[in-house]
């Protein structure tokens, strides 16, 4: 598998999703994004990816979308045209991403402005260097946030938050988005890459169907209401005891309750046996 504008890198059951236009700071173009939607599509039924964590080659994660390719050049272009451009972005960007079936970590190693926050705040989880530099940006050259960039903000940060952002692309750093709730941890730079990777490792621990549709399920009670939410996450946990060949939920209950060998609350029960 080779892409020119990102790198798949597979390490342990993870698989590293690197956006790699370093010297245009990982701006996302049409080929890149049209590359990622490949790329996600692929991982989907590859074995070596448990879990795909996203991030940035060089000094950068995403400079966002990119202004050249993007916006100047499609700005003649029939609305049919610049449609279908801007639809490989959104399909990875967010309609992918946010229901991908496996876990997602979003790595911020720098750079992340406007059109990047989109597939950051898609990933399920996310960490960052403290010394990452985050802007909605989009103010400071005459346009909205688009592209879902609006829409994503407002599920993880406060509106307060959110419109001071939006409102002055103001730039902050990684510890400045930890504690707005925009990533789940800010580290030195220098430990990023192993707390990442003990990160996956936790997830990988978990019963994978379980993950699956445990996020889902979060991802689509937002916009039910209570009686709704509530008939649709027990048929979800019907269908995750049927789908789930492992049968986490017998053995679980078999190593609490009958053999008294571990207690739920405190650890995973044992998969493999
Ligand atoms: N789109 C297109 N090209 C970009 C983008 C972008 N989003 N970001 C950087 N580049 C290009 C620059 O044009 C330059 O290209 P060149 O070498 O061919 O001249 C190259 O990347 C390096 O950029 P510099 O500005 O020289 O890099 P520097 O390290 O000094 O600054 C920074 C990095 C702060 C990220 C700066 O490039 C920047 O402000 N980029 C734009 C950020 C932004 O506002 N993005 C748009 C958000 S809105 C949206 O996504 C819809
Ligand atoms: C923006 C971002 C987009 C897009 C159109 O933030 C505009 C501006 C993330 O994709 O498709």
């Amino acid at each position: 598998m080779s892409w020119k504008n990102v790198l798949v890198d597979f390490e342990d059951g993870v698989a590293w999703v690197t956006l790699n236009r370093p010297e245009k700071r990982n701006a996302m173009n049409p080929e890149l994004n049209r590359e990622m939607v490949e790329i996600l599509d692929a991982l989907e039924t590859d074995d070596r990816c448990r879990v795909l964590v996203l991030t940035g080659a060089g000094d950068s994660f995403s400079s966002g979308m990119d202004l050249k390719e993007y916006f100047r050049e499609t700005d003649g272009k029939p609305a049919a045209v610049r449609d279908r451009i801007f639809r490989a972005a959104a399909d990875w960007q967010w309609r992918r991403l946010r229901s991908y079936p496996k876990p997602t970590i979003a790595m911020v190693n720098g750079w992340c402005f406007g059109g990047g926050f989109t597939p950051l705040i898609a990933c399920d989880l996310a960490l960052a260097a403290e010394e990452a530099h985050f802007g909605l940006s989009e103010i400071n050259w005459g346009i909205i946030p688009a592209g879902n960039v609006t829409k994503a903000i407002a599920t993880v940060v406060g509106n307060r938050a959110a419109l001071y952002y939006i409102m002055t692309g103001k730039v902050f750093d990684g510890r400045r988005a930890a504690t707005l709730g925009l990533v789940n941890e800010a580290y030195p730079m220098g430990n990023l890459r192993a707390q990442t990777l003990s990160l996956a490792r936790v997830l990988m621990d978990k019963n994978p169907v379980v993950l699956r549709h445990a996020k889902t399920a979060f991802k689509n009670i937002d916009v039910m209401d209570w009686e709704i939410a509530d008939d649709y996450l027990r048929a979800k946990q019907d269908q995750t005891r049927f789908q789930d060949t492992e049968r986490g939920r017998e053995r679980g209950m078999q190593q609490f309750l009958d053999e008294k060998s571990y207690r739920p609350g405190l650890e995973s029960y044992r998969r493999g046996e």
